[in-house]
């Protein structure tokens, strides 16, 4: 019989201790007789030369263990916000995480990102706080922390001697220690009515065993969250860590029958460039010389399975589900695929998408094409760095997080593929909103619309978030369905520009008209080409009247803004809020404590680099600034605008000649 499989990811911000700690928890496996330092750069997961060099994760790695029978596959993920695509594809591989927490530096911006994620899809987590060795660290207040900051149903699981040194360890707590017991009933009965029902009679009490059971079904259901302490460096709670995983956290829900289906959550190219996809298999099975469907209809044929199981991946005939493994042989897959049967946890973009942009320029311009072709590659492992390629400028762009992951794909271009670039000026992605309604029609045979095809469309505002909902209000009979779907489709690639370059990410379309020209309307002659509507028809005309309706409605560009935290010495306040205001920073909130003081506020995505470049003069070089992505806001002042990458349908002489003359070129 298959054994069970636990999924794990172990998730933080950056530098909190996550490669250390699963170095930690593989030498505790017994899986590698030395443990590595990421200092050194001899860990497991931190494999890549460039993460060795920097002393950071930038790709998530998975490692292998058996703890009481149960195989663990751990995913080591990176915790610079840079990379955070990085994990979103990792979220749907897990069955649990564990949730690291420094006991020095507290919950951090990116820790909370991360637990709404993991509460969001329901991933169970158990959290450990690392780092008790250090000078600093906390017990209580971290407690305190975690509960008004993360989650308030945490019961600690032991406590700690002599914290922040050397010698500290981690003594977790038993059935005989009273106190514990009442706090475990406390938090349960909160989440089960049973429990609720026994603690309130109080006679007899509710047996310790009983509540380490339903300790367990609550973390499962994501309701509880066990704290445990320790350090990753020392090893101190590793083993406590190691026996919670195994008793608290679910093991796979797997559905071995039905149709398989799975997710890819990583690409890797093996040594001779072949593509490698990891997988993380939810029903069914993936067999060798299986053919998989996956993408957009795309089928292709397993050529060899490998499967993490409890130690190095290793070749096998299949994968099933609730595995991780790795398949060759899918030529044209890109990480976040769904594989076979599409699956309720498909979901994307848990996470805020990139707001920053960069063109990269090869540095000999005959490797322009060399270029191209390598950050297709690079965009097949992380699509949100959306490569666009302007055929007018003859220049290629790619999304950033920021500036680190600027440094990583130069050093990958360089590594990897020989190309040494370099990069303009990084500047912020805007968005553009409808800020009002606007509609159009092109008909058929009507000048000037030269296409054999009739559509209007009206454009609405929408919700920030909500995506494009594209609407038919036609009767869905008066046109081939074919037709509906090219306009459909190239509304949705249309949107990515609007009226000032920039992408309109939400919004409402409505098909208000629709018709066309076929064979049926003409009566006995014969299907002819030229007098009927094809889906081209569609494709070409529907970006014209989008425009239209779209300049109708009018659009606001809207700015990426951030939300800071900066702790800096209290004397500083003078100079540094000076140096906000200066870049457009609005500070919020200020919170003296002692000799320092807590600044909250906004600032706009475009300055936080030089935020960051400035602060150490602002503060004596003791400021730390902390980030992350909140909202968009309509840009006040000059309204920035992107260069066009399409036809510009904006420009209906010129986009008419574009399209027709692209039309009557040979194939
Ligand atoms: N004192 C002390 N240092 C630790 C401990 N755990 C990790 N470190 C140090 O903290 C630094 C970061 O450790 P990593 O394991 O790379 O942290 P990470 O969370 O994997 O970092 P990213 O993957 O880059 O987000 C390294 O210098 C480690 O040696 C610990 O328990 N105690
Ligand atoms: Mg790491």
């Amino acid at each position: 019989m298959a054994r069970a499989t636990l999924n794990l990811g172990i998730l933080a911000h950056v530098d909190a201790g996550k490669t250390t700690l699963t170095e930690r928890l593989l030498y505790a496996a017994g899986v590698i007789d030395e443990v590595g330092s990421v200092d050194d750069g001899t860990t497991q997961t931190d494999s890549l030369a460039l993460e060795r060099r920097r002393g950071i994760t930038i790709k998530s790695a998975v490692a292998s263990f058996t703890i009481g029978g149960v195989a663990v596959n751990l995913i080591d993920t990176p915790g610079h916000p840079d990379f955070i695509a990085e994990v979103e594809r990792a979220l749907s591989a897990l069955d649990g995480a564990v949730l690291v927490v420094s006991a020095v530096e507290g919950v951090q911006p990116q820790t909370r990102i991360l637990m709404r994620a993991l509460q969001r899809l329901r991933v169970p987590a158990v959290m450990f706080v690392n780092k008790i060795d250090r000078r600093g660290a906390g017990y209580d207040r971290l407690l305190r922390d975690i509960s008004e900051r993360l989650a308030p149903a945490i019961v600690a699981m032991g406590r700690v001697r002599e914290l922040g040194t050397r010698s500290a360890c981690f003594v977790p707590y038993g059935g005989a220690d009273a106190g514990f017991a009442a706090r475990l009933a406390e938090v349960l009965a909160e989440q089960s009515e049973p429990i609720m029902a026994a603690y309130v009679s109080g006679e007899p009490p509710i047996g310790y065993p009983r509540l380490r059971r339903e300790l367990a079904v609550q973390t499962g259901l994501g309701n509880a969250y066990p704290v445990f302490f320790g350090s990753a460096r020392t090893g101190a709670g590793v083993d406590a860590l190691m026996s919670g995983i195994a008793e608290l956290l679910p093991a796979a829900g797997a559905d071995p029958g039905g149709p398989a289906s799975g997710q890819v959550f990583k690409i890797e190219r093996g040594p001779a460039g072949e593509k490698i996809a990891y997988v993380r298999v939810f029903s069914g099975r993936v067999r060798t010389r299986d053919r998989v469907r996956f993408g957009q209809d795309r089928i292709r044929k397993v050529t060899a399975v490998s499967v993490f199981d409890g130690g190095p991946a290793a070749r096998r005939d299949s994968l099933s589900a609730g595995q991780i493994g790795k398949l060759w042989g899918l030529a044209e897959i890109r990480v976040g695929d769904v594989i076979g049967a599409p699956q309720a946890r498909a979901e994307r973009h848990r996470f805020a998408p990139p707001t920053l942009e960069t063109v990269v320029i090869p540095r000999r311009p005959e490797q322009a094409g060399a270029l191209a072709a390598a950050l297709a590659q690079l965009a097949e492992q992380d699509p949100l760095i959306n490569v666009r390629q302007d055929d007018v400028r003859r220049e290629i762009s790619v999304s950033l997080y920021g500036e680190v992951q600027k440094d990583v794909i130069g050093a990958t271009l360089a590594d990897e593929f020989g190309l040494e670039v370099s990069f303009r000026q990084t500047t912020t992605i805007c968005i553009e909103r409808p800020v009002g309604t606007g509609a159009a029609v092109e008909r058929l045979r009507e000048a000037p619309n030269p296409f054999l095809a009739t559509i209007g469309l009206r454009v609405e505002p929408a919700a920030a978030g909500s995506g494009v909902e594209f609407r038919i209000e036609v009767e869905l009979g008066s046109m081939p369905l074919a037709f509906f779907r090219a306009t459909e489709d190239t509304v949705r690639e249309t949107l990515r520009q609007g009226i000032r370059g920039w992408e309109i990410p939400d919004c409402t379309v409505a098909m208000t008209h629709s018709g066309y020209l076929g064979k049926h309307s003409l009566g006995h002659q014969r299907f002819s080409k030229s007098l009927s509507s094809t889906g081209e028809d569609y494709r070409k005309l529907t970006p014209l009247v989008l425009m239209s309706a779209l300049r109708q409605a009018g659009t606001a560009v809207c700015e990426p803004i951030h939300r800071f935290r900066l702790d800096a010495p209290a004397d500083t306040l003078g100079p540094l809020l000076a140096g906000l205001t200066r870049l457009r920073a609005v500070p919020r909130t200020q919170v003296t404590r002692g000799t320092s003081v807590t600044l909250d506020g906004d600032i706009p995505a475009a300055l936080v680099h030089q935020l960051r470049q400035e602060l150490p003069a602002l503060t004596r070089g003791e400021g730390v600034l902390e980030c992350v992505f909140d909202r968009y806001v309509p840009v006040t002042g000059a309204i920035p605008t992107r260069p066009r990458t399409d036809d510009n349908p904006l420009n209906r002489e010129e986009y008419l000649q574009r399209v027709t003359r692209r039309a009557s070129l040979p194939c």
